[in-house]
């Protein structure tokens, strides 16, 4: 099958009604998407069933997390992926690094990013499963070290043919939000071993399906760069996917 670049929004905690309008308008009103690009938007959960009902059917909608438990219940402020998947939705981003830091609470360990992609991909749900390094690891030469075994927790709880819903995002924790982006080289060099330890792990023909997105301070002026090394496989873009911008990033991809 032709593999399609993967352009991905993460509004993490934003979108108040008025701002959500607008950009679901900007959207629909952005042009054709290029053959080329598949584009996911994630909104908070509040927004998942306003943004599916009035977005245009040619993008869709993901949630930006999902619960731990296989079965609906008494799970109070949880989303389990299998009522995701019964409101229609088809994808999720489970491990982003700000949930992997907790917000003041317990962040979610390798363990728990693994098994929650496991949960969801079982529930019939694509995940974009994010790892990366943070700053002190980068300096410390352990970039490669960190990101394969947050990537081998994941790929010991799937099953070879689990590999065609996953999509992995490569978001090094220092580019995310800080306007840093890393440069088309650096992030190259990590997604070519992302690839390289797939094939090893997994085998071939799931490597070189896999589709590997970089997050982290995409803007449409960086995209450009980024999309032609050969293991850029899409973005996943925080900030500017709140914006016209956006729809400049989509464009980048042909
Ligand atoms: C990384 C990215 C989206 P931003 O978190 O996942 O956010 O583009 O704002 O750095």
């Amino acid at each position: 099958p032709q593999k399609r670049y993967l352009i991905g929004g993460n509004w993490k905690a934003n979108g108040t009604l008025a701002q959500t309008a607008g950009i679901v308008k900007i959207l629909n009103q952005g042009g054709a998407i290029p053959l080329e690009a598949e584009v996911v938007i994630a909104p908070p959960a509040h927004l998942l069933g306003y943004v599916k009902d009035n977005l245009r059917p040619d993008v869709a909608v993901s949630a930006q997390n999902s619960a731990l438990t296989t079965k609906p219940g008494a799970f109070t402020g949880e989303l389990p992926a299998v009522l995701l998947k019964d409101f229609g939705l088809n994808w999720v981003i489970i491990g982003h690094s700000e949930r992997r830091e907790g917000f003041g609470g317990p962040g979610e360990s390798d363990e728990v990013v693994a098994t929650k992609t496991k949960v969801a991909v079982d529930a019939g749900l694509h995940v974009m499963a994010c790892v990366g390094e943070k700053l002190e690891q980068r300096e410390a030469g352990k970039t490669t070290e960190v990101v394969l075994s947050q990537l081998n927790a994941i790929a010991s709880k799937l099953a070879r043919e689990d590999w065609s819903k996953v999509v992995i995002a490569y978001e090094p924790v220092w580019a995310i939000g800080t306007g840093k982006v890393a440069t088309p080289e650096q992030a190259q060099e990590v997604h070519e071993s992302i690839r390289a330890f797939v094939k090893e792990k997994v085998g071939a023909q799931q490597a070189a399906l896999l589709r590997i997105i970089y997050g982290g301070s995409v803007k449409g002026s960086s995209a450009p760069g980024l999309i032609l090394k050969p293991d850029i496989d899409g973005f996943l873009v925080g900030g500017a996917s709140l914006t016209s911008d956006f729809v400049t990033i989509i464009r980048a991809v042909k």
